[in-house]
């Protein structure tokens, strides 16, 4: 019987790289022969990816309630996780996430302020002990990610969604409750410095790898 596949999340705020990296990551585990499957939240399936649009869209007449908001993310966690992650990993796939409950945390938690209580509790009503076993935060300074995400803007076109039109002081509250879910399980959570170039980070996620993945293979 093969062994259940393992689950890594990268996390971090807006425009820190993390789609930019989930690549790198993803490379490197099918250069070592394993079945490795992409996926992002909110979204990962049709229906959570529709989920995802409406989260996203920027408020127009009717603002999104907040716990409107958190179950919404949780809706989309649970379609995902019963189509794609469970089974991914019933196989002995890997799997690998951009973003995963961390950022419920931080954005729900820090930046909406909704108790870690709340938040605790949906996340064992929906994930029934699944955690991830490695989660890759992405950290830096949000002046300089919301230059680089102006930058992409720029590059690539497109408006701001609806998170991305918060201010300062959110973006700043879901860093410091990114960084204080590190410091509770400095075992399952490895704090990336994203400041430096691409190249610096990705040679930083490379060692991470090596220290904390190869031993599993
Ligand atoms: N959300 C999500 C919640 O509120 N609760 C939840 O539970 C979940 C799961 C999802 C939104 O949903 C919210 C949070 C989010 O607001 P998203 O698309 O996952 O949105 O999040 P974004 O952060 O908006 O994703 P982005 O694609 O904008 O940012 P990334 O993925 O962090 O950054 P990336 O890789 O696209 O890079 C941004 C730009 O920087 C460059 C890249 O080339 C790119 O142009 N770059 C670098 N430049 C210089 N040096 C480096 N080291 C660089 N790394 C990347």
């Amino acid at each position: 019987m093969s062994r259940r596949g393992r689950f890594i999340t990268l996390e971090g705020g807006e425009g820190v790289g993390k789609t930019t990296n989930l690549a790198l990551v993803a490379d490197w585990l099918e250069a070592r022969g394993l079945e490795v499957v992409r996926t992002r939240e909110p979204g990962g399936t049709p229906r959570a990816e529709a989920i995802r649009a409406l989260l996203l869209d920027p408020d127009g007449e009717e603002p999104l309630d907040d716990d409107a908001e958190l179950l919404l993310v949780f809706a989309a966690r649970a379609q995902h996780l019963a189509r794609v992650i469970r089974p991914a990993l019933a196989r002995g796939a890997w799997v690998v996430s951009d973003r995963f409950t961390d950022a419920t945390f931080a954005y729900q938690g820090g930046g909406r302020g909704i108790e870690a209580s709340r938040i605790a509790a949906l996340e064992t009503f929906v994930q029934r002990g699944l955690e991830p076993d490695l989660t890759l935060l992405l950290d830096m300074p949000m002046g300089s990610a919301q230059q680089r995400l102006e930058g992409r803007l720029d590059r690539q076109g497109g408006e701001r969604d609806r998170f991305e039109r918060e201010r300062a002081d959110f973006f700043e509250a879901v860093r410091q409750a990114y960084l204080e879910r590190a410091a509770v399980a400095p075992e399952r959570v490895v704090v990336i410095d994203a400041a430096a170039g691409l190249e610096e980070v990705q040679q930083r996620l490379v060692e991470c790898l090596e220290a904390r993945v190869a031993p599993w293979l």
